[in-house]
């Protein structure tokens, strides 16, 4: 049984440039995890806290040395001579010892960075691939592994993109029934379709955050007619062996009680909006709707459930932000059928498991997301198999942060077949 010996953090850059947490973990008989966090661009209120410095002298104020000073000075001496497998243990101690219910005195990029190379070390001294070693700590089901079905973003648009086009995300998702290898090369047959249609209308090819393109567009609708587009030259029936997917990302555009979007000219009532999806997905077969509504828009969210959960996926993500509280919140209210899970909106593997849990319970879909700024860390691969989540959204399929994620996929894929 190993302990844990020394932790130590340093700051390095995100995909976006901006400096993050990379704590490493060393076990007594020598096992080392090494971990990274993401940061969110379109953060929703209800996160956990991603603490930065403020100090304006440094990295526009995005610095984390105090989150890692906690690590060292606070941390260290509270987890070390721990037994590292017992990962409640080391989660609930640093949840105590934060104390705050957003982690805002230690950081949730602390406490997660911590969390994540202690479970990370503890799977290298138990000689098991992490997903398997993570599948310990969930609760039994008879189900065979599997690797979820992947969400490709491949139009950037809100604050992820060039500004033209206010949904955030513009997803294409394989039929569930294809195998992972197969839907990702699916994923990048159609990626490669899009760049070639945005060309021939004479737009620019350049991308977002998370790798999609983000032409400047007129409307959402634009953007989804420049998707169908890229499916027929990829020869997918839309509907049958591909969907299509938004993260509306709705915060973004809401302001006091109304929408705009640039598809229409006067604002909208969460009802219009409902309508305006409903259109959408009439006309493009919406498998999945992420945040088709702001974080607070209860009511709106309770009729967009009512209206369209028959044929499309609703998912919470800001409505949730992988919070217990809000997820029962939701679950009570009748407001969505999946939720995002992104173990850096809650701080430990420990409670992130626990929503997933809860999602289950109540026969929500289960989506594990990265975050727009996101590292090279591939924990959340191995997450999303080892809690059988149904979906994975981890970006474009280029770029070494998104791809770092779907790669690993292909890894477990491959080790799935052996077992
Ligand atoms: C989202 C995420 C990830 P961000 O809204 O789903 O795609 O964006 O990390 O910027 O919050
Ligand atoms: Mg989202």
């Amino acid at each position: 049984m190993a302990k844990i010996k020394q932790i130590s953090a340093r700051e390095i850059l995100n995909a976006k440039g901006e400096p993050t947490i990379e704590t490493t973990v060393i076990l007594s008989d020598g096992a080392v995890g090494i971990a990274s966090v993401p940061s969110g661009t379109s953060v929703g209120k209800y996160e956990a806290v991603d603490l930065k410095d403020n100090d304006p002298k440094r990295f526009n104020g995005n610095g984390v040395l105090n989150a890692i000073g906690s690590i060292h000075k606070v941390l260290t001496p509270l987890l070390t001579g721990l037994e590292a497998s017992n990962q409640q243990q080391v989660d609930k101690k640093m949840i105590e010892l934060d104390a705050t219910p957003n982690k805002s005195k230690i950081g949730a990029n602390a406490i997660l960075s911590v969390s994540i190379a202690v479970a990370k070390a503890s799977a290298r001294s138990a000689v098991l691939p992490l997903f398997l070693y993570l599948r310990e700590f969930v609760k039994k089901d008879d189900a065979p592994l599997k690797i979820p079905t992947p969400c490709f973003n491949i139009i950037n648009g809100g604050v992820h993109g060039g500004g033209s086009i206010d949904f955030q995300e513009f997803l294409i998702i394989p039929a569930t029934s294809k195998k992972y290898s197969e839907s990702l090369q699916l994923g990048t047959n159609v990626y490669f379709a899009l760049k070639k249609a945005i060309e021939s209308n004479n737009l620019s090819s350049l991308i977002g955050y998370e790798g999609g393109f983000s032409p400047k567009l007129s409307s959402n609708q634009d953007a989804l007619l420049l998707i169908k587009q890229a499916l027929e030259a990829a020869n997918l029936r839309v509907g049958f062996d591909m969907f299509l997917g938004l993260d509306a990302a709705a915060n973004n555009f809401y302001n006091e009680n109304k929408y705009m979007i640039r598809d229409k000219s006067t604002t909208l009532t969460s009802k219009d909006l409902i309508m305006f999806y409903k259109m959408v997905n009439e006309q493009f077969h919406l498998l999945y709707l992420e945040d088709g509504l702001a974080e607070d828009d209860w009511e709106g969210w309770k009729e967009l459930y009512a209206t369209m959960s028959q044929q499309t996926l609703i998912v919470g993500d800001d409505l949730v932000a992988t919070n217990p509280f809000r997820l029962s919140e939701a679950i009570s209210k009748s407001a969505l059928s999946g939720v995002i899970i992104k173990p850096n909106q809650i701080g430990t593997i420990l409670e992130s498991l626990a929503v997933c849990e809860m999602a289950k319970q109540a026969g929500l879909k289960v989506v594990v997301s990265h975050r727009s700024g996101e590292t090279n860390d591939d924990f959340i691969a191995d997450f999303a198999v080892a809690v059988s989540a149904d979906y994975v959204k981890f970006g474009a399929p280029v770029r070494g942060e998104r791809v770092a994620k779907y790669n690993r996929l292909l890894s477990i894929e491959s080790q799935l077949k052996s077992l």
